[in-house]
């Protein structure tokens, strides 16, 4: 049998892929409890506090639930130094895409029954709702045994109390489970374990109805996992990461059935340097889709510990997928007068913008955005300005020459909203200034450097008064 397991690629980086023999280190995974409510703001990534990777985003009512996987760091003791180390998993939840409500600790590998607690692998997840009640599907390694099995945790409301169920689901092995209710009702689990394979579900939702099948129509070569299915106009979609080449990226097929055959569509998301997984999820929320996935952005010498990101996916008219480009910049407007993080940046020019972290020792603080030489410029998209027409704009910078900006509307030589000089010195200050055109609804912008000297920036923001 098949075990996946950690190997690594010819330059000697740790991957992982499947081995014919068991590895040395344990895995496993418990049911959360405590609800803690942290606010996380918009943009690339989108959950902000913490690492987070996997995402599965479910609509369910009029909020959109995120179930990602929670990355952390393993040490001495605790999970494989060097390696994916999870120990639980957080829920998240959001109206706006842009604000995410964490809703703390709902499964944790110390709490499920049948898993080893000292595992360090609860890897990705995928949540469903029916008939009122909320199932968590995540693969883990159970005690004593090997290779990962795939269980279930139950709740009444998506944030949970999540109860897990005594066994894994009989009869799968492997990980990245993905379910899936079609519209006459029927259940579907999917499952990534070298191959992709599928199987339908009883109505109890925690045991299968049918043998597992194996889903043959899918790349021979290279690592294929985080089979991900939904449907669309009669057709189903099977969405998975797979390396074509060096690393993972997001490939898709189509079928006229749940169970296939699958006939391949093509690329949804192209490689992304730096990480070498990928994962995704694909929703529609609000009559937009979106393509939930990950990178390590926080995180970029070390690809084990990542973030989930979101933007926008779009089909075309007979229904194949146009390739979706990662931004920064992510979904949604930003209102004007919060602290717009222009890191997150929609385009720049070719010279003199460069992005770097505030605090190499705590990522989480963020990025700032140093311009160098008078005419760079940095454009970023859907600022939502209202009917306020606010009158100030705070900025917060440094400049250690001094320089100055200038803030534009809709293109670099735009209406010009304000004009900033930022003083010599080495300590960064929030400067506010009168706006010169006011700005109503919702609007791109753009920050174009008037002075040679490097100015660092943190944020922008409008205010009334
Ligand atoms: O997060 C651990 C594993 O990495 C997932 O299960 C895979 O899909 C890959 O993203």
């Amino acid at each position: 049998m098949l075990i996946l397991a950690p190997t690594s690629d010819e330059s000697g980086a740790l991957i992982y892929g499947y081995m014919s023999q068991p590895n040395r280190f344990s895995w496993g995974l418990l049911v959360g409890l405590s609800a803690l409510s942290i606010q996380a703001s918009g943009q690339n990534p989108i959950i902000r506090d913490q690492f987070s990777a996997d995402p599965t985003a479910r609509v369910f009512g009029n909020k959109i639930y995120l179930f990602p996987s929670h990355d952390i760091l393993a040490t001495q003791g605790k999970g494989r130094v060097g390696w994916f180390c999870m120990e639980d998993y957080h829920v998240f939840s959001s109206t706006n895409l842009m604000d995410w409500d964490d809703h703390g600790l709902v499964v944790s590998q110390t709490t499920v029954p049948w898993t080893d607690p000292a595992g360090y692998s609860m890897w990705a997840p995928d949540c469903i709702e029916r008939k009122g009640k909320y199932y968590f599907y995540f693969p883990a390694a159970p005690k004593g045994g090997r290779g990962f099995s795939i269980g279930v945790a139950i709740a009444n409301k998506p944030e949970g109390p999540y109860i897990p169920e005594p066994q894994p689901i009989k009869n799968v092995r492997g990980i990245d489970p993905n379910v899936f209710i079609d519209r006459d009702g029927q259940g579907y689990l999917y499952w990534a374990g070298g191959n992709f394979y599928g199987a339908k579900l009883k109505d109890n939702m925690v045991e299968l109805a049918s043998d597992p099948v194996l889903l043959k129509d899918f790349p021979s070569k290279g690592l294929k996992e985080g089979p991900f299915l939904f449907e669309r106009n009669g057709t189903y979609y099977m969405t998975y990461p797979h390396v074509d080449k060096v690393t993972e990226r997001l490939e898709y097929a189509m079928a006229k059935s749940p169970l296939g055959p699958f006939t391949y569509a093509g690329v949804l998301m192209d490689e992304i340097p730096g990480c070498w997984t990928n994962h995704q999820s694909v929703v529609q929320y609000k009559n937009q889709w979106y393509l939930f996935y990950h990178h390590n952005d926080y995180s970029p010498d070390f690809d084990k510990a990542r973030s989930v990101r979101v933007d926008t996916i779009n089909f075309n008219p007979d229904g194949t997928i146009q390739k979706v480009v990662p931004t920064l910049r992510g979904v949604g407007t930003m209102p004007a007068d919060r602290q717009i993080k222009i890191d997150r940046y929609s385009k720049i020019s070719q010279k003199g913008v460069s992005i770097a972290f505030l605090d190499g020792t705590n990522t989480f603080k963020g990025w700032k955005t140093t311009f160098t030489g008078a005419g760079s410029w940095l454009e970023y998209d859907r600022v939502d300005f209202g009917l306020r027409r606010f009158g100030k704009l705070s900025v917060k910078a440094r400049s250690a020459q001094g320089s100055a900006l200038q803030f534009h509307a809709d293109s670099a030589d735009g209406p010009m909203i304000a004009e900033v000089s930022i003083p010599g010195g080495d300590s960064g200050s929030e400067l506010t200034v009168p706006v010169q055109a006011k700005q109503r609804g919702v609007h791109n912008l753009f920050v174009v450097a008037k002075g040679d000297g490097p100015v660092d920036v943190e944020w922008v923001r409008f205010q009334s008064h």
